[in-house]
């Protein structure tokens, strides 16, 4: 990755952006976004080196509450958007965020090929534990028993074990934190982009209009840093332990860490040796002759 080595780097206020804020009172959102541009700034990158990519949801009206170069895409497929960005310029520092609904849900297929296929991008994933924007259904990690919009009575699937998921795919990077702690959330973020594969970040987010279970309050109870309870993210088998123990208290900071393994791009043998980025070889190609055969 390449990041600005810039002295002058840029301040929070240069990611400011005038647009009004509709997330509710009291949102997770407001945490999250704050720690991402934090992160940014202590990073020393510009808005105008950084590709911040938004899935659909609450969260994704991020998209036009900070600067940066921004894409708005389609539910649940935010993570071939931003590999696709990352791939065509792989200078460029690039963040996806999506929601637990679109994340384990709608687009979970392509969480499962951006983990293993090792796309050198960082994904936060915004954890309300619910589908935000369209009221408050439960989503794959609601609680059981939770009386959710469209299912009063609870849900009768199993809840997602959404970390052992994640471990099964044996991923190079996972993080949790929290959205009320933006020192961590900021900590884990500016590791998750400095990584050279794919860095998963699940950060539990406050929701105080349909998330009665995981609220602020109870998030500030339970989640304690593992890192500063000595928890060594280079260790797997203590990092699935802290990641999938939360029956009393969950443990949050950098879980797992390996930066041994190679990034897709590394492994692709066309670009072995070569200088330029895709984007700095699109050219204007004459199709004409081509879409004569059509005609
Ligand atoms: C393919 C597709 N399915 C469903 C929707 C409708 N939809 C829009 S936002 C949303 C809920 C988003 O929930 P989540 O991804 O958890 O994000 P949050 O709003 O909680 O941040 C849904 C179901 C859609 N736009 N596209």
């Amino acid at each position: 990755m390449a990041i600005s080595l810039d002295s002058n780097g840029p301040g929070v206020q240069d990611y400011y952006c005038g647009t009004e804020c509709t997330w509710c009172d009291g949102c997770g959102d407001y945490g999250i976004m704050a720690a991402v541009k934090r992160a940014l700034v202590e990073l020393k990158i510009h808005p105008h080196e950084v590709a911040l990519c938004f899935d659909i949801g609450c969260h994704g009206n991020a998209s036009d509450k900070m600067l940066g170069y921004r894409i708005h895409g389609l539910h649940g497929r935010i993570i071939p958007f931003a590999a696709g960005a990352k791939l065509a310029n792989p200078n460029m520092p690039v963040i996806a965020f999506g929601g637990d609904g679109a994340s384990f849900s709608e687009g979970v297929n392509h969480l499962v090929h951006g983990i293993r296929s090792h796309y050198p991008m960082t994904f936060v994933m915004h954890n309300n534990a619910n589908y935000g924007l369209t009221k408050g259904q439960a989503s794959s990690v609601t609680w059981q028993n939770q009386p959710m919009n469209i299912s009063p009575n609870g849900i009768p699937e199993d809840t997602l074990q959404s970390m052992e998921f994640i471990f099964s795919l044996q991923p190079t990077f996972v993080a949790r934190s929290w959205s009320g702690d933006i020192p961590q959330m900021t900590r884990v973020l500016k590791a998750a982009i400095q990584h050279r594969g794919f860095a998963f970040v699940d950060i539990l987010q406050a929701c105080p209009t349909y998330n009665k279970f995981t609220s602020h309050e109870w998030l500030l109870e339970h989640c304690f840093d593992a890192n500063e309870k000595g928890h060594d993210p280079s260790d797997l088998e203590a990092a699935k332990k802290v990641a999938f123990d939360t029956t009393d208290r969950v443990g949050c900071g950098i879980l797992y860490q390996n930066e041994d393994h190679p990034t897709f791009y590394e492994r692709l043998k066309p670009r072995e040796g070569v200088k330029t980025t895709a984007v700095e070889e699109v050219k204007i190609t004459d199709v004409s002759g081509l879409m004569k055969e059509f005609i």
